[in-house]
């Protein structure tokens, strides 16, 4: 088989860069191993920033997005008794968030694609490329029991952190950065409704929790929990115990309970490869960067990494030039390392490490001070958060 661009994986980078090649008129052919089920049910992120959300309404993939996400105007932060409100509005001149599902997003771009009688094929897995610095890029994957071949003239590798296609890359080659975490995140999606308006972060003496949601009758639970943790090792009871516990610090405020309908444990690390070309390969989304979940970045780096490179594509296929894919990797690493900071600075802010000397908590408690008092400190959270301007 033969495409002009041969774009491995279907999470958000892989579909999205699909679908704007497709409006461009450029063809493209995009391999996932999962099925289809799979990816639109795999719980994920769940926050797009303002220039998201932009980006996928320009795109035509709004309509669901305008009637089901929730436009949030603030998040809190809760430090043991004490809570503070960054106000989105005051502090960025009336940008926002939109609290929706990454699986719905995954949802309305593979029906675009469909609609469009794109080729997506499913359970359909990338064992090996070659020829990258060729005119004819292969992939090469099994599909229906059998091995297949797709030559492109651009291969894409968005395959998240554990594919295939940043391993193509001779490691004498990947200029790699990676921090991990000494802790995890439980995460748990839960039949009740929102027990607040806003998502709420908490610094609780305990550790840290998240209070999200998805809709007005599913929430989104977050707790640290240490890093070797396996799912099994925390029952019901103890779930709901701890975020009780790390939430409930202030007066007259109850989370509520339900059933749990997913849970799971994500490690948390830093990583960026900044090699996002070697030849006719480019990374996008997790192939090239994690952030730790805390300043809810993962997927809006990946939306964001897109733009960029369906310009590049789409200018290459226009008139022949490089320009876009020579500098796609720097205009991508720009916000890429302002949302690793960004993601850090959150982490480093909201969770308990352990250190025994007290000093990192009282750096927080000084940050968390700060951010009460300093409407400038708050406007940068307030600026991240909702997303650096393009
Ligand atoms: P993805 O990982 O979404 O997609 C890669 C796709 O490639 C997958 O579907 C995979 O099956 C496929 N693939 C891999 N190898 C392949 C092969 N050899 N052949 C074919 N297909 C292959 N971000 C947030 O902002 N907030 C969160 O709360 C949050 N929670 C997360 C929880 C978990 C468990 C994980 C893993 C990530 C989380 N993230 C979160 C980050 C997440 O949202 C990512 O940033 C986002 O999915 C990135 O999108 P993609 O780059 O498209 O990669
Ligand atoms: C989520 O709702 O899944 C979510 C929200 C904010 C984060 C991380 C995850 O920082």
């Amino acid at each position: 088989m033969h495409t002009q661009v041969g774009i491995i994986g279907a999470g958000p980078a892989g579909l999205l860069l699909s679908h704007l090649l497709h409006r461009a008129g450029i063809e493209s052919v995009v391999l996932e191993r999962r099925s289809r089920h799979y990816v639109e049910n795999r719980i994920r992120a769940g926050v797009l920033e303002q220039g998201s959300v932009d980006l996928l309404l320009e795109a035509g993939l709004g309509q669901r997005l305008l009637r089901q996400g929730m436009q949030h105007h603030g998040v809190e932060l809760r430090f043991g008794a004490r809570s503070h409100r960054i106000d989105f509005d005051s502090l960025t001149q009336g940008k926002g968030i939109v609290v929706y599902g990454q699986q719905e997003v995954i949802k309305d771009l593979i029906a675009a694609r469909q609609h469009a009688d794109g080729q997506l094929l499913f359970e359909a897995e990338v064992v090996s490329l070659d020829e990258l610095h060729s005119k004819q890029p292969r992939i090469h994957y099994k599909h229906n029991g059998r091995e297949e071949q797709l030559s492109c003239e651009f291969l894409i590798g968005c395959d998240g952190y554990h594919g295939v296609s940043r391993p193509a890359i001779p490691e004498s080659e990947r200029k790699e950065f990676e921090r991990r975490y000494p802790f995890a995140w439980l995460g748990v999606l839960v039949e009740a409704a929102p027990s607040a308006e806003e998502l709420i972060y908490a610094n609780s003496a305990d550790g840290f929790a998240l209070h999200s949601m998805r809709s007005p009758s599913l929430s989104r639970n977050y707790l640290q929990c240490p890093p070797g943790d396996r799912i099994e090792d925390w029952s019901e009871e103890r779930i709901w115990d701890a975020l009780h516990t790390r939430l409930e610090t202030v007066p007259d405020w109850n989370l509520r309970e339900g059933p749990i309908v997913e849970r799971g444990i994500t490690p948390m690390r830093s990583y960026v490869c900044e090699t996002m070309r070697h030849g006719r390969l480019l990374l996008a989304g997790d192939a090239a960067h994690i952030v730790p979940p805390t300043g809810a970045k993962g997927m809006n780096l990946a939306i964001s990494d897109i733009r960029y490179l369906s310009a590049a594509l789409t200018a290459w296929y226009r008139d022949g030039s490089e320009e876009l894919l020579d500098s796609y990797p720097s205009d991508c690493l720009r916000r890429v390392w302002r949302g690793e900071h960004f993601s850090w600075y959150m982490t480093s802010l909201l969770h308990r490490f352990d250190d025994d000397s007290g000093f990192q908590q009282r750096l927080q408690q000084a940050e968390f001070d700060y951010l009460c008092y300093s409407s400038a400190q708050a406007t940068a959270l307030a600026e991240n958060y909702v997303g650096i301007a393009y």
